[in-house]
């Protein structure tokens, strides 16, 4: 009888504590952000609308690597540019991983290109 007790608490406290990690992680994924994957060279869409004050979850969903900034591909040819409004933006993807940037304050139109991949842009419109 007493064993019982003892299987049922344990149990009990184990399921609490799995149901608490479950928990801590759904909170330490921004799933309610806007969000743009990445494939092996290019962004999966090419443009995507926000709201003023947006952070713009990026995901990589690839086992490739990536360097996202301000700026656009004209053709082969990378051109850098901070766009006035536009949040600096310089993020390494590693393959298989995800992050953020912004926050996207001013409304507007901001290109972003990943420095690797030549014709993989996005458009980012604020409003
Ligand atoms: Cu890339």
């Amino acid at each position: 009888m007493y064993k019982r007790i003892v299987v049922g608490v344990t149990l009990f406290g184990l399921l609490t504590i799995l149901l608490g990690a479950c928990a801590i992680v759904d909170t330490a994924t921004p799933t309610n952000l806007p969000t743009v994957k990445m494939g092996g060279s290019t962004f999966l869409q090419t443009s995507i609308t926000i709201h003023k004050g947006d952070m713009l979850n990026l995901v990589d969903v690839a086992p490739s690597t990536h360097i996202i900034a301000n700026g656009t591909w004209k053709g082969t040819t990378p051109k850098p540019a901070i766009e006035s409004g536009a949040p600096t933006v310089n993020k390494t993807f590693l393959g298989n991983d995800s992050g953020t940037i912004g926050p996207f304050t001013t409304a507007g139109t901001f290109n972003l290109y990943c420095t690797i991949h030549p014709g993989m842009n996005l458009t980012v419109t604020v409003q």
